[in-house]
């Protein structure tokens, strides 16, 4: 069946269409929480909303993922209550633009994105970013005055607060700002950033993006046990964040971490995987950064084979198909793998040289059918705008 149109919804022509788009994350995992670097890339994988506006204070939201059932909600009677479903999102977007004071009205929006969920690649994102943009360009200047940044801060407060997901900011910043043919190289703690260039195919190279489609569910408690620990270690250290302790200092830290079990039950050594975790990624992204200026692209495979073993070893959040996706591209050629996102299933990233493509790609195939998992799905990430308006 094909999607209803906004049309059909609410019988009437939008005002305006908006995309925002889901992101593979190529370094700087589970750091964005620990005021680190991240450097996320934004897919062609793009939500997009069809909106009009309402000055009823009336929100209705629908999606062509579940056609004829339309949310209606009142503006003035959001709030955080935990609510489950895909409408939090968009209506948790609208709460948080509120809740900042900015003078945004109803609207009737209508949902359609290509960015596969539970894939780890920021499909709640690209619901919030997409809302935020189309409320914001429906209700006047002052709305339309939200900077980017600002944008991705409230979509993250949506998030946190409203769905009740302790993420970071790499998400919504990766869907707001990144730019085409760019990675986004962002220091989460101030949100400075640099746009770096990412042009893979002039080098004959590629990044594929494999989708375990292990769901991953980053409300399940674990993606907060790590949150929690990370920052009972940077008590530990007495330090604001782990972005805080120096690489050159690792040792040192470990040993003060100690082997006291943390308020969660995690234990000495988990906490200090943790740290160590933390501190190893953040220096993988500024080598990563360093090596794709000085245009030695290639190099930078071995530092993402690198940040899967400490994901899988230190932080203990892949899993046995995405460890299956590395260990196999690896194997066959590839320069380098990792997991990317949340972990716990979703999707893995591969760089790899161009011609190569096919024989790593049936090399990961044959090795899912031949454990008995399910086929993935595998596409190249090519990099895309950020959040705009369409039409
Ligand atoms: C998820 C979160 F939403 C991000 O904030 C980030 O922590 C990521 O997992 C791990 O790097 O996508």
């Amino acid at each position: 069946m094909s999607a209803p149109a906004f049309e059909e919804v609410y019988g009437a022509a939008p005002d305006g269409v908006w995309a925002a788009p889901g992101r593979v994350n190529l370094i700087g995992e589970h750091t964005d929480y620990n005021d680190g670097f991240v450097m996320p890339l934004a897919l062609p994988h793009t939500t997009r909303v069809h909106a009009a506006r309402r000055d009823d204070g009336v929100l209705r939201l629908h999606s062509a993922d579940s056609p004829g059932q339309v949310v209606e909600l009142r503006l003035d009677a959001l709030a955080p209550t935990g609510a489950v479903g895909w409408a939090a999102y968009p209506a948790g977007a609208a709460w948080a633009l509120r809740e900042a004071g900015l003078p945004v009205g109803g609207a009737d929006l209508h949902f359609e994105s290509t960015v596969p969920t539970g894939a780890g690649l920021s499909s709640s994102a690209a619901l919030e970013v997409s809302t935020g943009l189309a409320l914001t360009e429906l209700h006047g200047p002052a709305a339309q005055a939200v900077t980017a940044p600002e944008l991705a801060r409230l979509c993250q407060r949506a998030e946190n607060e409203f769905v009740g997901v302790p993420c970071g900011i790499m998400d919504q910043m990766a869907s707001a700002c990144c730019v085409e043919g760019h990675a986004l190289f962002l220091d989460t703690r101030d949100l400075s950033r640099r746009q770096i260039p990412f042009d893979l195919a002039a080098l004959g190279l590629k990044l594929l993006v494999v989708d375990t489609r292990v769901k991953h569910e980053l409300g399940d408690g674990e993606y907060a046990k790590r949150r929690a620990g990370c920052e009972e270690g940077a008590r530990r250290l007495d330090v604001r964040a782990l972005r805080d302790v120096p690489y050159e200092e690792l040792d040192a830290a470990l040993a003060r971490v100690g082997d006291r079990a943390g308020p969660g039950g995690a234990q000495g050594p988990e906490l200090r995987a943790l740290v160590r975790h933390i501190v190893t990624e953040n220096h993988r992204v500024m080598d990563t950064v360093r090596l794709l200026e000085e245009g030695d692209t290639r190099a930078v495979g071995p530092l993402l084979t690198a940040g899967h073993a400490s994901l899988r070893d230190d932080f203990a959040i892949s899993c046995a198909e995405l460890d299956l996706v590395v260990d196999t591209a690896n194997a066959a050629g590839a320069l380098g793998a990792r997991m990317t996102g949340g972990g716990f299933g979703g999707s893995a990233i591969v760089l790899l040289d161009d011609a190569l493509t096919t024989e790593v790609t049936d090399a990961i195939r044959t090795a899912f059918t031949t454990a008995g998992y399910r086929a993935p799905r595998t596409f190249e990430a090519i990099p895309s705008p950020g959040a705009h308006r369409l039409r």
